[in-house]
């Protein structure tokens, strides 16, 4: 199987994201689960995930094309084989983030252009996950969390109507995989957003099985 963690920055995902891999890789078996993540869950990617992240582009549709690359060799290097291997993995970020980050964030890209940019993951063959966990939290609370960790917002240089663009980004990209999408009310507590996602998580692999 194939899930995805998504949410703004400072939403909670590396945190679920690693309580779900334990739970999996207590389920499965540790070989069974390749946890990963985007940019850079691939070998070799790491100074250009650096140099992203650094604010390294200035084109819009640079930094588009940048994700779409990152994740096209994440995809072929590390996403595939493990499918066809018969592994679950589990990433903190796929498709969706570039979609609300890029996308629909962005009052410059609209009509044809942002039609095109959510559709082309299906024209190439990306993997569709079996379900997106999407951590929704308000940007203040997110950044607060941040805070509180001493990391950088990244909203600070854009404010935070810029979080708000991104969170009603990811609103508008959930249309691109109906009934793959789950919300998760992430402004609770961390024990109560893991157990609602591991009860998802838990029903989807009792189906399966
Ligand atoms: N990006 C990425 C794009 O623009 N387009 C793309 O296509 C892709 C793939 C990624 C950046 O790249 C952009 C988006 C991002 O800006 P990153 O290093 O992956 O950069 O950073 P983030 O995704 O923002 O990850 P962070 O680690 O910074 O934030 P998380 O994962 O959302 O939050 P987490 O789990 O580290 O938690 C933050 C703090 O909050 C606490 C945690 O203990 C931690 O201290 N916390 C909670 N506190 C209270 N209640 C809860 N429920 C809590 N959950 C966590």
């Amino acid at each position: 199987m194939f899930f995805v963690i998504e949410g703004i920055d400072g939403s909670g995902k590396t945190t679920q994201a690693d309580r779900l891999a334990d739970t999996l890789a207590r389920r499965l078996g540790p070989d069974s689960l390749i946890r990963t993540r985007e940019p850079g869950g691939w070998d070799g990617a790491a100074a250009a995930r650096e140099f992203v992240l650094g604010g390294g582009l200035v084109s819009l549709w640079g930094e588009f094309f940048f994700f779409m690359l990152d994740r096209c060799e994440h995809v072929e290097r590390v996403i595939k084989p493990a499918l066809s291997a018969g592994k679950t993995v589990l990433s903190d970020r796929y498709v969706p983030s570039t979609l609300a980050y890029q996308i629909f964030s962005n009052q410059a890209i609209d009509g044809a252009a942002a039609e095109y940019a959510s559709r082309l993951g299906e024209v190439i063959g990306l993997p569709v996950p079996d379900a997106v966990f999407f951590l929704d939290v308000d940007p203040v609370t997110a950044s607060g969390r941040l805070a509180s960790r001493g990391v950088m917002d990244r909203f600070d240089g854009r404010g935070q109507e810029y979080g708000e663009s991104v969170r009603a980004g990811y609103k508008k990209a959930r249309a691109s995989w109906p009934g793959r999408w789950v919300d998760i009310d992430a402004s609770r507590d961390l024990d109560q957003v893991a157990c609602d996602i591991e009860a998802e998580v838990s029903s989807m692999l009792a189906a399966a099985s």
